[in-house]
């Protein structure tokens, strides 16, 4: 069967790349497939693998309707390879190859480049749902839980994305990254997840939530950039995969929103106006403000991290290649090789944060990163939208890009959340104020009892607008059955 906008199911792997005609590949896949399970199993959901959950499977790749909803057990979901359909006179549209048509085939000088990306791209995927694998024995609600394990299939079949990549145009080499990429374990001492974000513990909803609003955003970013690949496999496989991304910001975003709208319309009925009466607030069973804003400096900073460092060859070695190019590449309105251009980067000097120019070729992660941080602080604008209709006085801020970083020009520094530069000892009398602290984490840990019945919401959570599919707000979105 040849490339189609709808998914084959007739093999055990549903895919729109005619996998029926590529025997080896196939045959690759069935049988990293068993491992994957096993994967699956063992560091899956736990709790609730024989439990039926309304999610939506792709079952096409047109925009307007390539999702069905259906209650499946999770181990049962059909993960497949989906890519966005083949544009024939696309092009490499930036770097030295700029003009060039888009490669079909790994260009043998960039193999070792490529699936590099492909292994980092991967290995963030299976880690996510590693971190969160304990979450649903506390989920708030059943509509919760079920946005829970949408996010975690789909980040399987981002997996298997890469998998694809790796098995299909890299021979050997990427039948051993496909297998490294089921051993990896979030936050395992010997053999953890590439990248350091990937290896913290998400340990209760509103990190769930705040990782899928900062952390997904930077899976959307760095998707966004593989799209823009001139080998076309990676950027039609990424295409597709930002279409699933969209919903995990969703949940996210109003996680988040709705556990501020809980919070303020508490304070609200009892009549506490001032944000900063925390114990008072907490025995209202909701989440203080002031520790949300905690949780988004942890989060918004450990996802700074991941653009990598601020001036990098290896980021200025895969825009020059045409592998990997900018948000909107297309889009933006320059010579697309970045010949004689600079860009502003952030750099400490003399003790104080400085922009300082730099040839832009070698600030692609820090461009990238601003990209980032504009998008977030839309996302942020939006929850404060909330708060501000609700009358209390309070404002959720990003902190300065200086603040609590460990990759990059301000690793090695302590800075406020205004990015001012501090000394170790006021940053140890400091960071409880700016960071959860141990007794934030135990009191959110309080709140974290599940809550299954349908239609209801626990205390510190508000219930959703509207229900996913458009289903009443008492629909049974996940009929649990506990192995
Ligand atoms: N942790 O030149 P540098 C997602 C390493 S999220 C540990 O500054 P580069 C998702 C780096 O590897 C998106 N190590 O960085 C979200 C390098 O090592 P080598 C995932 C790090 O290479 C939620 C050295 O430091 N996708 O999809 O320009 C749920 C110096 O590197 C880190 C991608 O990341 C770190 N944070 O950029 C599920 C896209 N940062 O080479 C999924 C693919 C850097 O000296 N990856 N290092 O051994 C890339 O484009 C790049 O590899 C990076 C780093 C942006 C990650």
């Amino acid at each position: 069967m040849p490339e189609t906008s709808n998914v084959d199911y007739s093999t055990k792997i549903p895919n729109n790349v005619g996998l029926l005609d590529d025997q080896r590949v196939l045959k690759a896949l069935e049988q990293w497939h068993p491992g994957y399970i096993d994967w699956w199993m063992t560091m899956g959901p736990e709790g609730f693998q024989t439990s039926d959950v309304y999610l939506r499977t792709a079952v096409s790749i047109d925009p307007k309707g390539w999702a069905k909803f259906d209650y499946v057990k999770m181990p049962e979901y059909r993960w497949g390879i989906l890519l966005a359909p083949r544009q024939e006179d696309r092009q490499v549209n930036f770097g030295t190859h700029k003009g060039e048509k888009a490669w079909q085939e790994v260009p043998g000088e960039y193999r070792a480049m490529l699936r590099r990306l492909v292994v980092v791209q991967g290995d963030t995927e299976p880690a996510s749902v590693e971190q969160q694998r304990h979450l649903g024995k506390t989920a708030p609600s059943l509509y919760d839980m079920r946005n829970l394990f949408q996010v975690n299939v789909e980040e399987g079949r981002h997996l298997w994305a890469m998998v694809y990549l790796l098995q299909k145009y890299f021979g050997k080499d990427g039948r051993e990254e496909a297998e490294g990429l089921l051993q990896r374990r979030s936050g395992d001492a010997d053999k953890p997840r590439m990248l350091g974000a990937f290896n913290e513990s998400t340990p209760d909803w509103l990190s769930f939530f705040m990782f899928t609003f900062f952390t997904d955003r930077d899976g959307k970013m760095q998707l966004e950039s593989l799209a823009q690949s001139g080998f076309d496999p990676l950027s039609r496989t990424c295409r597709f995969m930002l279409t699933e991304e969209a919903h995990h910001m969703f949940v996210g975003e109003t996680g988040v929103g709705r556990a501020i709208e809980a919070t303020c319309a508490a304070m609200k009925a009892a009549g506490i106006e001032d944000p900063y009466d925390i114990n008072a607030v907490r025995k209202l069973g909701v989440i203080d403000l002031p520790t949300m804003q905690k949780k988004a400096n942890l989060h918004f900073t450990l996802s700074l991290d991941l653009f990598g460092s601020e001036v990098s060859t290896n980021a200025a070695n895969y825009f020059n290649c045409g592998l990997k190019g900018r948000y909107q590449e297309t889009r933006l309105e320059d010579d697309h090789q970045l010949t004689n251009a600079t860009y502003a980067v952030s750099k400490l000097v003399d003790g104080k944060v400085k922009m300082v120019d730099e040839p832009a070729l070698t600030a692609i992660n820090m461009r990238l990163r601003d990209d980032y941080v504009a998008d977030c602080a839309k996302g942020v604008e939006r929850w404060n939208k909330v708060i501000e209709k609700s009358g209390i006085k309070f404002r959720l801020e990003l902190p300065h890009v200086a603040f609590h970083r460990h990759i990059g020009e301000f690793a090695n520094v302590k800075a406020s959340p205004s990015g001012v530069a501090i000394s170790e000892s006021e940053w140890a009398k400091q960071k409880d104020q700016w960071l959860p602290s141990k007794a934030d984490g135990d009191f959110i840990a309080s709140l974290m009892a599940p809550c299954w019945e349908r239609g209801k919401f626990a205390s510190w959570i508000s219930a959703p607008k509207v229900g996913i599919d458009n289903k009443a707000g008492d629909f049974e979105y996940v009929k649990i059955h506990q192995a």
